[in-house]
């Protein structure tokens, strides 16, 4: 999710990432996992066998019925046939398989099959070849929600046929998600309450915020009060740097393709963020507290993160806030795009400088991504954050059966639910590194490990006692669900 809003996916060993198949930076909610089939798969994905569905381009116009394809996984190894489907989303990035993380492990405990559909538009499932703002039209997280209807149809259908059963026989289904396909699963359950059992919706951002202040706070609170004091002198330096000579500054992050100041300034508050998001908090904190007491540059000790941990160990790439970059309609990494266009048309999470104690430059503003929306998709493309809240109702999201989680230092939690209400109970993973989808993703999550493990989280019981909580639920929410229709 990154204003650039991805949240950030991250993922990972980067070192092995192929072009084009980078995280996404806090700019978006990011995916479950970024990336695609950097690592030698077998053990960290329970499959990366693609299958293909025809789904409807626009669900909302009784006339255009024109069809693409869109990828999807399935693995049915603990399934007995009458068991559960759990229906994982995946977010804004490509999907490369079903990870083998905590998600597993619910599957085998529950007898249940997996099946992952990729979003609509990304890695392999885009209608369209060249991304224009025209061709992004059908883009969006509604159109989504309605492929994931009538994806799960279409599989039970498959599943039906496979078993030698009529059709019409329904299986349970669950929904899950991390970050904005948390979101999804959140609101999936919200508009489909016939075809879902109940829903995990882990770091899910339901709320779209216009000025994502939060964001940044969030951010040095986690931080501490030595770290952050530091990162704000850092952005003062930068700032004053960059009036006097921009050139040398940038060439010090090795960013100085970043033209636009406001992306290198982004780009640098984004380097901070992840580190909490992603629970590396001492990546980030420990060199500077360092730096500062024994007197060394404070701008150079973070450019020393900014290159090793950022870009090399954490695998981003500098192109993905390259406004001219982002200005590509066929470009290498699509994913950046493409998450910018709902950023900007539907959920916005601007992540903007809050106007006291900011972490980031005061020039990451709204002005500023108001200006990227519309130089790199054209005059009136700007999200409507009322009409999106109007229509899934934020935070009061008015559903039932639905599991929020959300990890103590991640920035992304204030755009969730972190109240529990009627229905729909909220836990917050509280621990020094729990981050975004702690709950299924485990951390620190750079180097990422797709299995999940949170034996390196700071508390790795407040862990396992909301992994708990969610398998109780899930199990409570199964056994409402057999009606006496059910075959099962
Ligand atoms: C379904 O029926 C076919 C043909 O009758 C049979 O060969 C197959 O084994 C059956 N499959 C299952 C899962 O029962
Ligand atoms: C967002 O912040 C800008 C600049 O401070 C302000 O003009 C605008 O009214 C704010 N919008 C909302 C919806 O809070
Ligand atoms: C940055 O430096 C370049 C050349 O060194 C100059 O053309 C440009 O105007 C400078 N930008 C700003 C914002 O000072
Ligand atoms: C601004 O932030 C500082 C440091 O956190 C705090 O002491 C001060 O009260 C804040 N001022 C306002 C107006 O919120
Ligand atoms: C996890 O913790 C162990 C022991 O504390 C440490 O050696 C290891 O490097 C940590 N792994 C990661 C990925 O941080
Ligand atoms: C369930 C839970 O822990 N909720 C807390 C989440 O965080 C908010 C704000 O940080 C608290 O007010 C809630 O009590």
């Amino acid at each position: 999710m990154g204003s650039r809003a991805r949240l950030g996916a991250i993922v990972v060993l980067l070192l092995l990432i192929p072009r084009g198949a980078e995280p996404l930076g806090p700019r978006h909610p990011p995916p479950p996992l970024a990336g695609g089939h950097h690592h030698g798969v077998a053990g960290r994905y329970l499959t990366t066998e693609e299958r293909w569905i025809d789904q409807r381009l626009d669900h909302f116009s009784p006339t255009d019925h024109r069809q693409f394809k869109q990828r999807y996984f399935e693995f049915l190894d603990y399934h007995g046939g009458g068991g559960p489907v759990f229906l994982r989303i995946c977010g804004e990035s490509s999907c490369d398989g079903i990870p083998n993380d905590y998600l597993a492990v619910l599957a085998k405990k529950f007898g249940a099959a997996v099946v992952t559909p990729e979003h609509r538009y990304y890695g392999k499932s885009s209608p369209f070849e060249r991304l224009t703002t025209e061709n992004l039209r059908f883009l969006s997280s509604k159109q989504a929600l309605f492929d994931l209807a009538a994806f799960r149809q279409h599989y039970q259908e498959t599943l039906n046929t496979r078993y030698n059963r009529s059709s019409g026989f329904d299986n349970p289904w669950l929904v899950f998600g991390v970050s904005y396909a948390g979101a999804l699963s959140a609101w999936f359950r919200l508009k489909f309450p016939h075809l879902t059992c109940g829903s995990l919706a882990s770091s899910g951002v339901v709320l779209a915020v216009y000025n994502f202040t939060d964001f940044d706070k969030q951010v040095g609170e986690s931080a501490g009060p030595e770290c952050k004091a530091a990162l704000q002198e850092i952005t003062r330096l930068v700032d004053e740097q960059l009036r006097l000579d921009n050139h040398s500054v940038k060439a010090l992050f090795g960013a100085e393709t970043l033209k636009n100041d406001g992306d290198f300034l982004f780009f640098l508050a984004d380097a901070a963020a992840e580190a909490f998001q992603y629970g590396n908090p001492d990546a980030v904190c420990s060199p500077l507290i360092n730096a500062k007491k024994s007197g060394r540059s404070l701008v150079e000790t973070y450019a020393q993160y900014v290159k090793e941990f950022y870009i090399t160990r954490f695998g981003i790439t500098i192109s993905s806030y390259d406004q001219d970059y982002l200005k590509k309609t066929t470009p290498d990494d699509t994913s950046s795009r493409l998450w910018w266009f709902q950023v900007c048309s539907e959920v916005a999470y601007f992540q903007v400088a809050p106007t006291n104690d900011s972490i980031r430059s005061a020039k990451v503003d709204t002005r500023y991504h108001l200006d990227l929306c519309r130089n790199v998709f054209g005059e009136g493309v700007y999200p409507d954050v009322f009409i999106t809240n109007l229509y899934y109702g934020g935070t009061r999201i008015a559903a039932s059966k639905i599991v929020f989680t959300n990890g103590s230092q991640d920035p992304w939690r204030h755009a969730s639910k972190q109240k529990s209400s009627e229905d729909m109970p909220s836990y917050i993973i509280k621990c020094r590194n729990c981050g975004h989808g702690t709950d299924l993703r485990g951390c620190p999550q750079s180097p990422f490990r797709i299995e999940g493990d949170p034996s390196n989280c700071s508390s790795p019981a407040a862990v396992s006692t909301v992994r708990k909580q969610i398998a109780s639920h899930i199990d409570l929410w199964l056994s409402k669900c057999q009606e006496p229709t059910r075959l099962w």
